[in-house]
């Protein structure tokens, strides 16, 4: 512990009988700050590494180190926040105050300050994170899949049998996961408690700048909006696959079966679009995976693609580094966490890296982007302290990707050559089938990444019985989603844990805010670049204008309540699903009059 730490903490302890309100001054919030901001620049890109290495490569060891790591740093930053507490009656500056208030609340799964339980905890999560990362199911000795093996069928295959399969096959490594969670959460809420919080949930829903009910009522406020654009597309799509697959795989009524959708866990169903459109009329999207395929890109080329992208919009190129440390191809000697994610191991010294097994698809092109909207926002905020070296909300972080994808557009796949003149004419003449792809994936998202914080908050809360945890999951997804399980759930079931931010922890209502936030940028970076066209047409690439625009919000970091940094980009304070629907009218026309005499909903 520091020196400045333990003078701090046994001062707390003599003066703990009586008024301590006047024995920390402004200029001791300011010292620990800035030892804070010292000791997470010196010793941040340690911890870095070693969690680097724990998802790079799963070895006992690792694993081990790792957990070492995340005990130590946990108890490191629960004295911080305890340290921090003891400024909570003086009068700061907002900036000071809001460091102190990230200090004090910035956690995900926080233990209590004790050794013993720290400990337990830090095993746990690497535990459940490397259960995930290696995990794999034989259905008999020389039958087995990793999660990779299982995806490619559940993406391509049109066998309903193979299917359901490989769909219920994956879903056995949740299983050993079920106490742990559990184990898991109930430290978790004794942390969040001793926080001064109601348990995990008021602790996550508290990081929004504004009371946790008011933003659980904004973010279900903002659902209902997009409820009728979703409901109709499930409406159409249920009926697609009826046509195609027969009332005996799915019926044209109620949820549809979670897997035919072409994703592993129906979050995007962009893989079954040929059953989805299937209008006989000119024009057709552009196929990405083909172009990939023609070209013969590797996957590095399609990284630098992707960074072209974000150069055409002012931003640094990428490190050295970043080209030598990252991961872009599936080991085939070890196991990793295959899962694709960005790092920030060291942005003052230029060491950014992604971590992601690419497939050369359309999808993972999309995913490259996704991961370097992070990195880029990395690029942005690294002059920020490192408190405020953070999104301006979790939500924020992940939507910068995502923005550049919405602007790959037939004009822009021309500009890049991965069309010609004709093709990208032809493509431009269907919106419909166009955003019906786009929606496939977008919109398809939101009911989806709504409802698993909605499951994971009912077990942090402890309102389900440990036999109600998977029911109520599957109760969840067909309330949102339209969306059920194809087949009884054993009992000892525990499906959540198939799914890698449940085991992860990372929490998952930031993709929920991202699926919103990116159209809101979208529209107005359209506008502020003078495109007066409909906004699916629409491409920043290439454009300062939108470039600088979108880097003076980024740099703040979370310096700013989020609200501050969206209006400093789009000019309004508020949440809203007004531009996802304005990207998605022609295609929400369409499916009207296509579900006109069908009988929607579930
Ligand atoms: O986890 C991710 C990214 C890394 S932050 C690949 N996403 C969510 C998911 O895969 O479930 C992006 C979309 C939603
Ligand atoms: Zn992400």
């Amino acid at each position: 512990m520091s020196k400045y730490l333990s003078i701090t903490l046994s001062l707390l302890l003599i003066l703990s009988c009586s008024d301590g309100a006047d024995t920390v001054t402004e200029q001791d919030a300011k010292d620990f700050l800035a030892e804070v901001e010292e000791k997470a620049k010196t010793e941040g890109p340690v911890y870095s590494s070693a969690f680097w290495i724990q998802s790079n490569f799963i070895t006992y060891d690792s694993q081990k180190v790792a957990a070492d790591f995340s005990k130590r740093g946990t108890l490191e930053a629960l004295e911080q926040a305890r340290t921090a507490s003891t400024f909570d009656d003086l009068d700061l500056d907002a900036s000071d105050r809001r460091a102190l208030n990230i200090i004090k609340n910035g956690f995900v799964m926080p233990p209590p300050l004790d050794d013993e339980l720290a400990g337990e905890m830090a095993s746990i999560m690497t535990e459940l994170e490397s259960m995930y990362g290696s995990g794999s199911h034989c259905f008999a000795e020389d039958d087995c899949y990793d999660l990779e093996a299982f995806e490619n069928i559940i993406d391509n295959s049109r066998s309903p049998d193979e299917l359901l399969k490989a769909w219920s096959g994956w879903r056995e490594i949740g299983k050993p996961m079920k106490a742990k969670y559990l184990r898991m959460v109930d430290i978790g809420n004794q942390g969040a408690q001793d926080l001064g919080f109601d348990g995990l949930s008021d602790l996550w829903f508290s990081q929004y700048d504004m009371p946790a009910s008011e933003f659980s009522e904004t973010v279900d406020r903002v659902y209902e909006d997009l409820k009728p654009l979703y409901e109709a597309l499930q409406c159409h799509v249920r009926a697609e696959l009826n046509d195609f697959y027969g009332d005996e795989v799915v019926e044209n009524e109620g949820s549809i079966p979670a897997h035919i959708l072409g994703n592993m866990w129906a979050q995007s169903w962009a893989n079954i679009y040929d059953i989805a459109y299937q209008e006989e009329s000119t024009g057709k999207p552009i196929n990405i995976t083909k172009v990939i395929e023609d070209k013969g890109l590797t996957e590095i080329e399609m990284v630098e693609i992707s960074e072209d992208f974000f150069l055409s919009l002012g931003f640094e190129p990428l490190s050295d580094t970043f080209w030598e440390r990252s991961l872009f191809i599936k080991p085939v000697d070890r196991g990793v966490v295959c899962h694709a994610s960005a790092w920030d191991i060291d942005s003052a010294n230029q060491d950014l890296r992604i971590k992601m097994c690419i497939d050369k698809n359309e999808e993972d092109f999309s995913t490259i982007h996704h991961e370097l909207g992070h990195i880029f926002y990395y690029q942005a905020y690294k002059d920020q302290p490192v408190v405020f070296q953070r999104g301006a909300n979790d939500g924020f972080h992940e939507a910068v990707g995502d923005l550049l994808t919405l602007s790959i557009t037939p004009n822009y796949l021309e500009q890049i050559g991965f069309a010609t003149s004709e093709e990208a004419e032809s493509a431009k003449q269907n919106e419909v089938a166009f955003l019906m792809k786009k929606a496939l994936d977008s919109v398809v998202a939101t009911p989806w990444t709504l409802m698993l914080d909605k499951w994971r908050m009912a077990v942090f809360n402890g309102d389900l019985s440990d036999d109600e945890l998977n029911d109520y999951w599957w109760e969840l997804r067909e309330k949102y989603q339209g969306v059920k399980a194809p087949n009884d759930r054993p009992a000892d079931a525990f499906d959540p844990g198939a799914k890698y931010h449940v085991p992860g922890n990372t929490p998952y209502t930031r993709y929920y805010l991202a699926r919103i936030l990116q159209y809101q940028f979208h529209e107005s970076l359209c506008e502020q670049i003078g495109f007066d066209g409909p906004l699916h047409e629409c491409s920043i690439y290439n454009n300062e204008v939108a470039g600088d625009s979108l880097r003076a919000m980024l740099s703040l970091g979370q310096s700013k309540p989020w609200q501050d940094a969206l209006e400093n980009i789009i000019g309004t304070r508020e949440l809203s699903g007004t531009s996802m629907l304005n990207y998605y009218a022609p295609l929400k026309e369409w499916l009207d009059e296509k579900n006109q005499g069908r009988s929607c909903g579930w």
